[in-house]
């Protein structure tokens, strides 16, 4: 009893003199005091090489018809061996963990619980300059990786055994994202915003079937969102069991597809004594929420020596607002890319906040906002008559 009140009076002093609100510390950014031309002058992108690997037009007739894109030997090779590397140490420390040998590694990228993100060419991966000018020629300049995960497959576990195509079971073909697909107002029979597209790295060889190849039905991206997955066949005819016009993306190691989320894809099982190695990189609006666990993002978006472009990348922001109505220090890629000429309509809609109540309200209220010299110079482009 004499203990029960005395742990009472305790509570009453410490509810009577509470502690002093811990404020929690401002990530080191948010102090920066930094203008718009020091930012883009720390982007570590090359323009010239920007320019060459943007969607040609031919490339682009492609992606609207099929839904996808491959491109050959899409990394440094360097880059590709030190990210086969980090995935390799990756498996190891799962398979310590207790992971058995027969099932995949799966996880996320930026987590914290692995250190796969520590590998810089992991990170530098985002802005793969053979990928990141033909997704922001897909989907423009405000976007960010709302989806990193990667997968290594075991080879199967009884040797190599690809049972024939007629016998092997209909693959689990899907649209990425989900409730996307059902929520959205979009009249029945037309298709639902894009939203996002992937950039799968596939970094084994995947050239020979039956090795755990993506599995695509090109053109699928423009059924209507309620239209039903084409059914799957029988293999009566000793033919595929998969949906008539699926396909397999037969693709050498280093190689990237883009495809779009809305198109049908599946994965399929390794059958072979090679293992699979797979990163996916989402790209998605910045006002879009994360599909994965990000909690290394902020880690590296803190990092003052970070390019700023990674920063918007996995998600950085000077304020919330800025994520719907970016202004110019939100979006160091779309900066970076007027500076040097690349907004044109081929990069869809621009506009950034510029004022307004709430851009000046914002601007008045946050020290670290600085504009610098900058020149309002914004055009709005328009773009097949969307604004
Ligand atoms: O593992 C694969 O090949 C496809 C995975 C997938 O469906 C995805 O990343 O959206
Ligand atoms: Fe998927």
């Amino acid at each position: 009893m004499a203990a029960a009140s005395r742990r009472l009076a305790a509570l009453r002093r410490q509810l009577a003199a509470p502690a002093a609100a811990a404020v929690p510390e401002l990530p080191s950014w948010y102090a920066q005091a930094e203008t718009v031309d020091e930012t883009v002058a720390r982007v570590e992108m090359d323009a010239a090489s920007w320019r060459a690997h943007r969607l040609s037009p031919q490339a682009r007739e492609q992606f609207d018809r099929d839904g996808y894109l491959i491109i050959h030997d899409v990394l440094p090779q360097a880059d590709f061996e030190r990210c086969c590397a980090a995935l390799d140490e990756l498996r190891e420390l799962r398979r310590s963990q207790g992971l058995p040998a027969d099932k995949s590694v799966l996880d996320p990228v930026f987590s914290s619980s692995h250190t796969l993100w520590r590998e810089e060419a992991v990170v530098r991966m985002l802005k793969a300059p053979k990928v990141l000018p033909k997704v922001t020629d897909i989907m423009g300049w405000n976007v960010y990786l709302y989806h990193g995960h990667l997968t290594v497959d075991p080879p199967f576990r009884d040797g190599p055994s690809v049972p024939a195509e007629s016998e092997q079971s209909p693959f689990g073909f899907h649209r990425d994202s989900g409730r996307v697909n059902q929520e959205l107002e979009v009249p029945s029979g037309t298709p639902v915003p894009r939203l996002s597209v992937k950039a799968a790295f596939y970094l084994s060889d995947l050239s020979e079937p039956g090795r755990g190849q993506t599995w695509v039905i090109p053109g699928t991206h423009k059924l209507g969102h309620d239209s039903p997955n084409p059914p799957a066949r029988s293999g009566d005819d000793g033919g595929s069991r998969q949906p008539q016009g699926a396909i397999p993306l037969l693709v050498p190691p280093n190689s990237c597809a883009i495809f779009d989320r809305r198109l049908l894809h599946a994965s399929s099982p390794n059958w072979s004594e090679h293992e699979r190695k797979v990163i996916f990189y989402g790209y998605g609006y910045r006002w879009m929420r994360s599909k994965d666990v990000m909690d290394v993002g902020g880690a590296l978006q803190g990092d003052t020596a970070a390019c700023p472009v990674t920063k918007q990348l996995l998600g950085w922001t000077i304020t919330n607002n800025g994520i719907f109505s970016p202004k110019a220090e939100d979006v160091p890629l779309r900066e970076w890319m007027e500076r040097h000429g690349m907004l044109d309509e081929d990069v869809g809609i621009d506009t950034v906040n510029h004022g307004g109540p709430l851009g000046s309200y914002i601007d008045s209220g946050y020290p670290w906002q600085s504009h610098g010299d900058r020149p309002h110079s914004f055009n709005a482009v328009k773009r097949n008559g969307m604004e």
